[in-house]
């Protein structure tokens, strides 16, 4: 009967390193290439991803955490239903700075709950594993290491309590939208009636502010961007010249779809491992789509997906929304 105290990490990805080089290299033989950006988030990306939740342009953190800080009692209610333990469970968990202050407040009353933080990033996981039950003493923590449904099988198989499922930050935005439709009915399908998703959704806005966010002026977003070929010469054996790659971002407001690209600035030759991907000047790589919704639109995700939309919660400048929805 072991504690879910103890820093231990369930990590479901033995083959990693394999299932990184065959997307990399499908998607880059792809037309056009693609990279996928659930990759970003090494060690060096996680830091450059930092870096930027810190940068004045990038608001959707900030947004965020005035809700979570300053709308806490509000949020901890419209989840903890009965009172009856359940199992808080956090796709793309990063740093849980925000959930913390959620954390905290269930703590502080005595809440039963475990949490179980799910990430792409081992170093994440690691990490938390150690440091929040140091800030938040008392705190029941599992962290587990992998790709969301997988984790949340495991997760799932851990307990029958009823479930609280956040995916915050707009880490959905990092899905066009038929994508993030499948993915919110698959969520559901492994939910019974009772759990709960509370989700953070990025809303239309200026598209000036969108932009800048995507395109800040110290350049930390391109360094994001590039970290990921850098990761690939790394890990994969690859030679990309990072001085030949520039990145570009755009953002629609008509669709919501703010993307970005690095792009090719010469004709060159890349090798990774065995394969040799060509580039004519120009040529571009889809990096990331990151979606801005409107409050309406979240809704229609809800009820499109088999959840009934209870609470939204925004910050002051309504710019961002946590919406919690019920199975
Ligand atoms: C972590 C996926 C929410 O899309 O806003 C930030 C990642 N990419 N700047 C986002 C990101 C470029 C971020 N998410």
């Amino acid at each position: 009967n072991q504690s879910a105290t103890q820093p231990e990490v369930l990590n479901a990805s033995k083959n990693s390193a394999e299932a990184f080089y065959k997307d990399v290299i499908k998607g880059l033989q792809s037309t056009p290439k693609r990279l996928n950006s659930m990759y970003f988030y090494d060690a060096a990306g996680d830091k450059i991803f930092q870096e930027l939740m810190d940068c004045p342009e990038y608001y959707p953190t900030n947004c965020e955490l005035e809700i979570f800080s300053e709308k806490t009692a509000q949020l901890a209610k419209a989840i903890i239903g009965d009172g009856d333990a359940f199992d808080l469970i956090e796709l793309g968990a990063g740093d849980a700075t925000k959930s913390s202050y959620l954390l905290k407040y269930l703590l502080d009353e005595q809440i039963d709950f475990n949490y179980l933080p799910i990430d792409i990033s081992i170093s994440t996981i690691n990490y938390l594993t150690i440091k929040l039950p140091l800030t938040l003493p008392g705190i029941k923590i599992k962290g587990l290491n992998g790709e969301y449904f997988d984790m949340l099988k495991k997760a799932a198989a851990l307990s029958n309590r009823r479930k609280v499922v956040l995916f915050m930050g707009s880490n959905i935005g990092n899905m066009p939208v038929t994508e993030a439709t499948a993915f919110c009915k698959e969520l559901r399908n492994h939910l019974a009636p009772g759990d709960m998703a509370l989700i953070g959704f990025d809303l239309k806005k200026s598209p000036k502010v969108i932009l800048a966010a995507y395109n800040d002026s110290e350049g930390i977003t391109k360094r994001f961007n590039l970290n990921l070929l850098t990761r690939i010469n790394r890990e994969l054996g690859g030679n990309f010249d990072l001085d030949k790659f520039d990145h570009y971002a755009m953002y629609d407001p008509e669709t919501g779809a703010c993307k970005s690209y690095l792009i090719s600035l010469a004709d060159q030759l890349v090798t990774i491992g065995k394969e040799t991907i060509r580039f004519v000047k120009d040529e571009y790589i889809y990096m990331e789509i990151s979606q801005k919704f409107t409050l309406m639109q979240t809704d229609q995700m809800a009820s499109n997906t088999g959840f009934k939309p209870v609470s939204r919660f925004l910050d002051n400048k309504k710019w961002f929304v946590d919406t919690v929805w019920m199975a």
